[in-house]
């Protein structure tokens, strides 16, 4: 019998509910085993050195470390976004290379490492997610833990060229052999992965498919993330009427929800969108994208960068095909409430994903759930997110070709009610079988599987 569910990650929610699907999954995973959540402060400056603010108990404990301006800078913005981001999305042109961001990222590791391990008991499952903690099992057994200790990557797993640009390539594949279980979105992402071991003279292939390094063994699978489906589908339902998008947004909504993140091909998707509108004759429907685009990360120049560039690009194809009655491109740049974004999905005819590399994107999933099953709309979705190797009954498209993604809208609001009922139930059955509580339980259950951690320390 194992111990409580010990779960580290970047946010850590404040609010005594919590909402959104992979928070409210982990809640509840927590809720079951009374265990233990950890993560950054909200808000910055607080006493770095001085041990974990709890945030929140009741059937579990919501405990905080606090970042200085400095180390939010240095290790968030610095290093976790503009050098492992970048490589995991493969756009190593942005990376930005900095020692300082280095040190910051390993010291953060370092810190939240000391203080995690007073909590930590031998029969504990550690389950961290996401980039901002690679080094974290590393520092962690350093220290003597010897609990099992999983990672859930979120994002896409580097390709193996792209992480010769860190500034010590060898470091990836040792912070992941810390840990016992390394979870990934994908099987492309875990074939990634395991291609790293291979080409990694420390690693040795055995039987049962485990990697060991030096003297540790990891299990390497994927988890492919999921939504809260019922709830959402029910949120929608609720809410398909709520908004007034008033008289100028056409006959036909096609809708996209991304933050304003250069890996979501945003202004490939707005170019697309404007050779379709270039092809429509006269009498055709009128069509508006309504794109949802809340800022993000906004200090880091590539940001400010895609930005400017969206709004050029949406400037440009209003002042071209905008009528005194029809604005063909809404574009939002502030956060919608949640509810109101289920039933805006349930409203729109298409849904543009057109990641150039995803993780997952729950996005896709979200516009699947939030249909009318009699009546639903039409996923468009780019091949570079992880959702399309399950979805394959979207419309799948390569991001980087604007007339394909522009025909792709044509067939999609043409589309007729059959096949879009036939694709549609295709795409909800993958939704439903990644629901993010089964993923929840999924990963748990496989780390709980893994043999006790024998030997601690390994290579330094
Ligand atoms: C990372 C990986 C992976 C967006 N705008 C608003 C809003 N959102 C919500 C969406 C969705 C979420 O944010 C975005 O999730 P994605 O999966 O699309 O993308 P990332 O934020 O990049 O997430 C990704 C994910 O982690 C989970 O593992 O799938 O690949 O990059 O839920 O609905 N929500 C509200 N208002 C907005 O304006 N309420």
């Amino acid at each position: 019998m194992s111990g409580k569910l010990v779960v580290v990650s970047n946010r850590i929610p404040t609010d005594a509910a919590p909402s959104g699907g992979l928070v409210v999954a982990v809640h509840d995973a927590l809720e079951q085993s009374g265990g233990l959540w950890v993560g950054a402060h909200p808000e910055r400056g607080g006493p770095t050195d001085d041990g974990l603010t709890e945030i929140a108990r009741d059937s579990y404990t919501r405990l905080a470390f606090h970042l200085s301006e400095e180390e939010y800078d240095n290790y968030y913005l610095g290093f976790s976004n503009s050098v492992l981001w970048p490589i995991c999305h493969g756009r190593i042109d942005l990376v930005e290379i900095e020692r300082c961001h280095e040190a910051t990222y390993l010291a953060v590791n370092r810190r939240v490492a000391r203080l995690l391990a007073q909590h930590i008991e031998d029969d504990d499952l550690v389950w961290i997610h996401d980039y901002h903690f690679l080094p974290l099992a590393q520092e962690l057994r350093r220290l003597g833990v010897r609990a099992r200790i999983g990672f859930f990557l979120h994002i896409p797993f580097p390709q193996l060229s792209a992480l010769s640009t860190l500034p010590t390539p060898d470091d990836f594949a040792r912070w992941l052999a810390a840990f016992d279980l390394v979870g990934l979105q994908t099987r492309r992402d875990t074939a990634r992965c395991l291609e790293m071991f291979r080409a990694d003279p420390r690693a040795e292939f055995m039987p049962d498919g485990t990697v060991k390094f030096h003297d540790r063994v990891l299990a390497v699978r994927s988890f492919p993330i999921g939504i809260e489906v019922d709830g959402f589908a029910a949120a929608a339902r609720a809410q398909q009427d709520a908004a007034d998008l008033g008289s100028d947004l056409g006959d036909r909504l096609v809708i996209g929800v991304d933050r304003l993140d250069y890996s979501k091909g945003l202004p490939n998707r707005f170019r697309a969108f404007g050779a379709f509108l270039g092809a429509r004759a006269p009498e055709d429907p009128r069509a508006s994208l309504l794109q949802i685009a809340p800022p993000t990360r906004e200090r880091v120049a590539a940001y400010r960068a895609i930005r400017t560039e969206l709004e050029e690009i949406a400037g440009r194809l209003n002042g071209e095909f905008a009528t005194l009655d029809w604005t063909p491109i809404r574009y939002i740049h502030h956060a919608v409430e949640r509810d109101l974004l289920a039933g805006l999905y349930r409203r729109s005819a298409a849904c543009l994903v057109t990641s150039l590399a995803d993780g997952m994107n729950l996005v896709a999933k979200e516009y699947v759930a939030a249909q009318d099953p009699d009546d639903p709309g039409v996923l468009i979705l780019s091949r570079f997110a992880g959702a399309a190797e399950d979805m394959t009954d979207a419309i799948l498209v390569n991001p980087y070709d604007i007339t394909e993604m522009a025909d792709a809208i044509s067939t999609a609001l043409a589309m007729p009610r059959d096949e879009r009922r036939a694709r549609h139930e295709a795409c909800l059955a993958a939704v439903r079988d990644s629901d993010v509580a089964v993923w929840a339980d999924r990963f748990v259950a496989c780390l709980r599987a893994c043999p006790p951690t024998l030997m601690v320390g390994g290579p330094g």
